[in-house]
Parts: C-alpha cells; sequence; structure tokens
C-alpha cells in the first residue's frame, strides 16, 4: 500500500484560520494526509526553522502558506524547501492588495505560487497541492477528476430567474 501523499497547511495567525479552514476543509475530502500550523514569520521566526526541519525530514509535496499585510510567511518558507510554496493572500486592511503583492512579488530564484485573495485562493491552493500530489498518485488524481465532474454538475444549463437589483 503506497504512503498517502503530505501536504502542510501553515498561516501566519489565528486571525487566519475562518479562510484557511476552507483549504482543510477541502482537503479532508480527499485522500491526503495533512497537518496545519500557525506560524508567524515576524513573531515567531523561530517556528520557520521547525517548519524547515519538518520539510526535510518528512515527505510533504507540497506546502500552503496562508498570510496577511507584509504577508512574508509564504517567501520566507520558500527560501528554506524545495518543496513548492502555494502563498495564499488574506484580505486585510487594503482589501488584501498588500497581501497580494507581498506574497507575488518574490525575487528570481525563489518562487511562490500566488492564489487568489481570500477563501477561493485557500480552496485553489489546496486544489493546486492536491494537483501537485495527483502527479505520483492515481487515486487522489481520480479524485480531482471526480470533484472537477461534481463541479460541472452544480452549473445549471438556464438560469434561475431570481429578481435582479434595480
Ligand atoms: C499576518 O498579519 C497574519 O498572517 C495575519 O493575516 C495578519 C494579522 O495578524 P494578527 O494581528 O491578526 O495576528 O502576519
Amino acid at each position: 500500500m503506497p504512503k498517502m501523499k503530505k501536504i502542510l497547511i501553515t498561516m501566519g495567525s489565528q486571525s487566519d484560520w475562518p479562510i484557511m479552514c476552507a483549504a482543510e476543509k477541502l482537503l479532508t475530502r480527499f485522500d491526503v494526509a495533512f497537518e496545519t500550523r500557525v506560524v508567524s514569520a515576524h513573531r515567531t521566526p523561530e517556528r520557520i526553522d521547525d517548519i524547515a526541519t519538518l520539510l526535510a525530514a518528512e515527505e510533504y509535496v507540497a506546502v500552503l502558506a496562508g498570510a496577511g499585510g507584509a504577508a512574508h510567511l509564504a517567501g520566507a518558507i520558500a527560501a528554506r524547501t524545495i518543496i513548492p510554496v502555494i502563498g495564499v493572500p488574506m484580505s486585510s486592511k487594503l482589501h488584501g492588495l498588500d497581501s497580494l503583492l507581498s506574497t507575488v512579488q518574490m525575487p528570481a530564484g525563489i518562487p511562490v505560487a500566488t492564489v487568489s485573495v481570500g477563501e477561493p485562493g485557500a480552496k485553489n491552493a489546496a486544489l493546486l497541492a492536491l494537483q501537485i500530489a495527483a502527479l505520483e498518485d492515481h487515486v487522489v488524481a481520480q479524485q480531482l477528476l471526480d470533484y472537477r465532474r461534481s463541479l460541472a454538475g452544480a452549473v445549471p444549463f438556464s438560469p434561475t430567474r431570481v429578481e435582479a437589483a434595480e
């Protein structure tokens, strides 16, 4: 029996949980293992090193990093591993634009795959991580295909005619 692929979810603060829980919820629907940690790049920098040690010791296929504002978490983790890191910019006081730019503007050489701001980004980060896992795991690949079919099935052929605002 092949080992389950592992995905690490990180977030910069407890306050990111209401968004990042969407990633965790999605992963529970698939045959993958995951672990979730709060790691502040600024307030708990030593935990970044703990994460690097964990990633070196165990077989993770991807890391999710949700952070807002200055949002250095994804880059700080990416600097310490070659495992793909997916940054999720949190919606913030500047509507997430600060988080988005902080996450996406990495210097050449240290990539961070950056998804959209907030909950859609958290879900897509989980799906991207699953797609990486699926490269070597046909069970996850099949589950992703089934998930895509369920998305298509939820789209009506014609709209339900609800009242539009004047
Ligand atoms: C970032 O600062 C966190 O990722 C969070 O999005 C933001 C605010 O953190 P708290 O002040 O709510 O802990 O590091």
